[in-house]
């Protein structure tokens, strides 16, 4: 049995796995203090953030230590705690690399912890609150505004000092530094989610507002919150990560993450305030985020969803699977050229037609073993960042649409044949979903009238779009009677 990553100083570490091709901290770790605090420390956070910190302390050093807060599960606070909150990064690809990260200082489960959580965020020493919340994290209106009947938003307004969600953590923080007079921290979100720094924006000063307007001032004119891009293919853990990333390493690591090479992560560069050595390990800095975002959003993002909804209809399990597969390997290609590169500006550095093809091949990395079921999840709240937007523009542009409506199709299709076999749904609309009778229709043309009836998902304008209609019904009337698995036939006689 392997010895625990535990309560080592980092030079028995580095003496003890004794492997030079693994990296492990080179910065004084120890004597490191806390700069950050990271809502949702999930797979994508240690993958991604505070591996580009790890790097710029490694190169730069600087207290950029990091606090994460898990706002749902107590596992990551668990886990991480018996082994000092270091973790093994298995970088997988042609070669494999090794680097076991040390960023992470310290975990804390918020329902259990609220008052230190906010100790911590009120801290002059924190410069930095940065969010991988998820969609649903920001409890968006659809007009963008703060979901005010949102239940952890209901619950937060009335217990403002014990709150529950990110934005109630966030302004009850900054309301003890405006008191106390600190500094305030500068707010990066790292969603996918299209403008994701304004729409935090909005709705951290809606919440400010509903109890003091001079708070909403002061936040307004105090925090910045950057519009950011961000990418790196990362499944969640499995036993055999577990497994055999302990093994390499010699030592027992209960919690490693598993990434492709590729990463990337850009924030807009219109801010203030003090932040790692970023810049120096690869960050890019731009005032186009905009090109940025939509080109990966609604490449990678959208083809991903594409083939999560397709390939689990098919029987599929991994995106390689599905995508090594001719027919969905030219089903996401088509709808790539034909229908996502023209509908957005690039950013003037990138070729959308060549981004889309490394973008495939990405997803054909055969040591990735990314589940469709992982990128199905929250399918409510995702298409409306990463498909109706390509729609919509597609309609008012006049471009094509029926192979991204053959793509929510698809969803569609996934949701009916979830409720028809009582399978779970995975998203924060299962519940809807389960209370309208009509989506178990054999009518498609009542199934679709009923998904486009969502109004908290769909536009008026697109609840309207009579080409729209037609072309989400002949989809969903092609996938019931076709072969899905000929996904390329069913392509064809769009
Ligand atoms: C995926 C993303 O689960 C999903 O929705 O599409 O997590 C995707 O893996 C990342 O955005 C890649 O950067």
């Amino acid at each position: 049995m392997n010895l625990p990553i535990k309560k080592l100083g980092q030079h028995n570490l580095a003496e003890i796995i004794n492997n030079q091709d693994i990296q492990t901290p080179s910065y004084d770790r120890v004597n490191t203090q806390i700069g950050i605090v990271h809502l949702g420390p999930g797979a994508f956070h240690r993958a991604h953030q505070a591996v580009y910190t790890e790097n710029a302390m490694n190169l730069s050093g600087g207290n950029w230590g990091i606090c994460g807060v898990s706002l749902r599960s107590v596992t990551a606070r668990n886990i991480l705690a018996e082994q000092d909150y270091l973790y093994t990064l298995a970088i997988l690809d042609e070669e494999v690399n090794y680097q076991v990260i040390g960023a992470i200082k310290e975990v804390l489960f918020a329902s259990e912890q609220s008052a230190e959580v906010i100790t911590r965020m009120s801290a002059a020493s924190t410069k930095l609150v940065t969010l991988t919340i998820t969609e649903k994290g920001y409890c968006l209106a659809f007009n963008g505004s703060l979901d005010l009947d949102n239940d952890d938003i209901k619950h937060d307004l009335a217990n403002p000092t014990n709150p529950i969600s990110a934005i109630g953590f966030i302004v009850e923080s900054l309301k003890q530094r405006k008191i106390n007079g600190v500094d305030a921290f500068n707010l990066i979100s790292c969603d996918n989610i299209s403008k994701n720094g304004e729409k935090l924006r909005r709705v951290v000063l809606d919440y400010a507002k509903q109890f003091d307007v001079s708070l909403q001032s002061w936040i307004d004119q105090n925090v910045a919150f950057p519009n950011t891009m961000v990418d790196s293919i990362t499944p969640k853990t499995e036993h055999y990560t577990i497994h055999s990333v302990s093994k390499v390493i010699g030592l027992q690591d209960n919690w490693p993450i598993q990434r492709e090479r590729f990463t990337q992560w850009v924030i807009d560069n219109n801010w203030q305030g003090e932040r790692p050595d970023w810049q120096s390990v690869g960050v890019i800095f731009t005032d186009d985020v905009d090109g940025f975002e939509k080109a990966k959003l609604r490449l990678l993002n959208c083809l991903h969803s594409t083939l999560a909804y397709s390939g689990l209809l098919a029987g599929f399990e991994t995106v390689f699977d599905v995508t090594s597969d001719k027919g969905f390997n030219y089903f996401i290609s088509k709808l790539a050229s034909d229908e996502i590169i023209n509908s957005f500006a690039p950013p003037k550095e990138l070729d959308a037609k060549v981004y889309g093809n490394e973008i495939i091949q990405r997803f054909l990395n055969p040591s990735i073993r990314h589940l469709l079921a992982q990128i199905a999840c929250d399918g409510s709240q995702k298409i409306q960042m990463r498909v109706l937007p390509i729609i919509e523009d597609n309609l008012a542009l006049g471009l094509p649409t029926k192979l991204l409506s053959l793509s929510l199709a698809c969803w569609f299709e996934f949701i009916c044949n979830a409720l028809k076999e009582g399978k779970e749904i995975i998203d924060p609309m299962a519940n809807d979903f389960a209370n309208m009778p009509k989506l178990l229709s054999n009518d498609i043309c009542e199934v679709v009238e009923t998904f486009l009836s969502i109004n908290t998902i769909f536009s008026h304008a697109l609840r309207n779009n009579i080409l729209l209609k037609v072309q989400l019904v002949n989809s969903q009337t092609a996938l019931r009677l076709g072969e899905i698995n000929k996904i390329n036939d069913i392509v064809e006689k769009l």
